[in-house]
């Protein structure tokens, strides 16, 4: 904040000395001019003050207001998207066609407003490594390490997770439990804390992890990597023919999978590990109001249940 009377002040030191130098040459006769100058430079000083604050500030409080404005327009969109989540939820099985599908909505006059609803169900969840017991879900860990060989990242880094999650103190791996949470995430970004996850290696995962949800994977919505990780005899054709499947006719019942080309005996074994609906979505909104943005990120259930909610 520009504290008052600063700019003001420099000025007057600037010409009062100016004018001091002027009454040296002019003599007396000239000190009712001087008085009238250092008045007017006073003056002009803080004239130029006053304005200089008023432009700050109602510069100010347009950026505020806009930014209230974008904040409640991307609360709009939040609303928007739960009422349309609540239709889908009506049916069936969650077509991949129907979410995913980022809508911008520019409104004119500098208002745009971005929407992004996922299925949280089409990825893998890290919590899901450790049971709500502290013991380690053997079979998630060894999904975990597949996943992460499709992305050619070392699997070991799923026994950091691990430990980085689980209540206990014995590392895995050298120095996995240094300054461990050792507790659930309660967002994918804390897997940077990780030792071992760079910025490169998170880019590569995020799109494939949550921290929310029921663990089960959504062979509809489901990408490449998170269906090869299902199972250990899962391989890239397989999860390829299951993919050019729904393109055609989404699953309506997990059991429809056994029916994929290649899956009739891994299909028996997913029973359990797989859903054909969403349960949890992921909504992100962003509005700009004449070019300031606030956004929203969250988290629900199909029951309308707020699990995570960020603005920024
Ligand atoms: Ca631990």
């Amino acid at each position: 904040m520009i504290t008052p009377g600063v700019r003001g002040q420099g000025s007057w030191v600037r010409k009062q000395h100016k004018l001091a130098s002027c009454n040296k040459s002019s003599g007396q006769n000239g000190s009712a001019l001087i008085i009238t100058l250092l008045l007017i430079t006073i003056l002009t000083g803080l004239v130029v003050d006053f304005v200089y604050e008023v432009y700050i500030d109602s510069s100010s409080l347009s950026n505020w207001g806009n930014a209230q404005r974008a904040s409640f327009i991307a609360k709009s969109g939040q609303a928007i998207s739960a009422e349309f989540i609540r239709e889908i939820n009506k049916e069936t099985y969650t077509d991949k066609r129907e979410v995913e599908l980022p809508v911008t909505q520019d409104f004119g006059t500098g208002v745009i407003l971005i929407i992004k609803i996922e299925d949280e169900n089409a990825r893998f969840n890290v919590n899901s490594l450790i049971y709500a017991n502290g013991l380690e879900n053997k079979d998630a860990i060894s999904s975990l390490k597949k996943l992460l060989e499709y992305l050619n990242i070392n699997p070991s880094l799923a026994l950091a997770i691990a430990d980085w999650i689980d209540p206990d103190s014995e590392p895995r791996l050298y120095n996995s439990e240094n300054l461990a949470k050792n507790d659930f995430l309660w967002s994918i970004d804390e897997l940077r804390f990780i030792e071992g996850i760079d910025k490169n290696i998170f880019d590569k995962i995020s799109p494939y992890m949550t921290v929310s949800g029921n663990s089960i994977v959504n062979i509809n919505t489901a990408e490449l990597p998170v269906l090869v990780s299902l199972d250990n005899d899962m391989t890239e054709i397989l999860a390829k023919n299951i993919i050019d499947q729904r393109e055609s006719y989404p699953f309506e019942a997990p059991g429809n999978v056994q029916n994929v080309s290649g899956m009739e005996t891994i299909g028996q074994r997913l029973i359990g590990k797989i859903t054909v609906k969403a349960s949890n979505y992921r909504i992100t909104t962003r509005a700009t109001v004449n070019e300031i943005t606030r956004s929203i990120e969250s988290v629900i259930d199909s029951s309308d249940r707020i699990h995570f909610w960020r603005e920024g």
